[in-house]
């Protein structure tokens, strides 16, 4: 706890910034931040300046290729194990006994599928090469747009996934973090000022998107992965071009795929249970309950009601809805 503290206070401190985001900070919009003393928001969402940096360098810097594949999702809505599954269908030929051996088992998925706003891209020899992003549809990198990269979005509800952030934070222990509430916590992410918010906004834009480009986006929705995973890990292996065949069904590569990637089996894993990102996050930290509607442990009725009035209000004029 104290390590990962240190490391996390040290890093975001000792973050040196381009001059060009020096600039863009300086004029941005602010808002106090739980991450960082502040969030800034660029091009309608809200950052801390660190990810601000990663954003704009891959806006610049990342080429996507048309054979790439990228996961994208807010915050603590399902990344961690969109990854692994999406990572562990598309080596499925190389791993005939994933159970024994198999990258997964001694990589967390963050290591194996990078975050491309986390200046991790360079090597992109792979093909198809995965990369992931929490980075709203309106920022993604114009090579992203332009490619015929296929995007898979996971979207989770907004309480759940609230209620994971707040536990991921806390479980962190940031230094910045002494002095925020829950209640102050809620707001920010009720006015939209949270790390990649407003996720309203995010996930509607995402949603719009894949029902105009149903070729290059797919929504999925955690919730149903989490109680139908092999319909959408099928589907997402069709979607990606990479369809199981019936011989590889009856074979058992897809219950195997869902078995090696469940949280039950991640989670218990020595390199997720005792590991470190190279930023210094104990992988342990993305690691929890995994549960649909678990926030009626952690929020307050009333703290509820303020992200279901938010819901509400951010749904008007549209007929997604979130799961439950
Ligand atoms: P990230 O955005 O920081 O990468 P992300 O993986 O999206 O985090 O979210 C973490 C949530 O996914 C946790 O939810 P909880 O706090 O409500 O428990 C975590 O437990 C859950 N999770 C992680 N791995 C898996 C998995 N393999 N299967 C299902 N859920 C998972």
């Amino acid at each position: 706890m104290t390590t990962s503290k240190n490391t996390l206070s040290k890093l975001l401190a000792d973050t040196k910034f381009s001059h060009e985001c020096e600039e863009l900070l300086s004029c941005l919009p602010k808002d106090k931040g739980f991450f960082a003393e502040y969030l800034y928001q660029y091009q309608g969402f809200w950052y801390p300046p660190n990810i601000l940096e990663g954003v704009l360098y891959s806006q610049k810097h990342f080429q996507a290729k048309d054979s790439d594949i990228i996961l994208v999702s807010s915050p603590k809505s399902g990344t961690t194990w969109l990854k692994a599954l999406v990572f562990a269908l598309i080596h499925r030929h190389e791993f005939q006994n994933p159970q024994e051996s198999h990258p997964l088992l001694d990589n967390n998925p963050h290591t194996l599928v990078p975050f491309i706003e986390g200046f991790q891209f360079h090597n992109q020899d792979a093909s198809p090469s995965i990369f992931s992003t929490h980075i709203p549809l309106v920022s993604l990198p114009e090579s992203v747009k332009d490619s015929s990269c296929k995007v898979v979005y996971c979207c989770r509800n907004p309480k759940d996934a609230f209620v994971s952030l707040w536990h991921f934070v806390k479980s962190l222990v940031l230094e910045e973090m002494v002095g925020c509430t829950m209640e102050e916590m809620v707001s920010g992410f009720c006015r939209g000022s949270s790390v990649y918010g407003p996720f309203w906004d995010h996930a509607l834009e995402y949603w719009k998107e894949s029902r105009e480009n149903p070729e290059k986006v797919m929504f999925v929705m955690y919730e149903e992965m989490r109680e139908q995973p092999k319909d959408w890990v099928l589907r997402i292996a069709e979607f990606l071009g990479c369809s199981l065949t019936e011989e590889e069904i009856e074979k058992g590569v897809l219950e195997d795929i869902i078995k090696l990637c469940s949280l039950e089996n991640l989670s218990k894993l020595k390199v997720n249970e005792k590991g470190k990102l190279v930023n210094g996050m104990e992988t342990k930290a993305f690691f929890r309950k995994g549960e649909i509607g678990g926030w009626t442990d952690t929020l307050t009725p009333s703290l509820a009601e303020e992200i279901d009035k938010t819901t509400e209000q951010k749904l008007i004029g549209s007929d997604f809805r979130f799961f439950c």
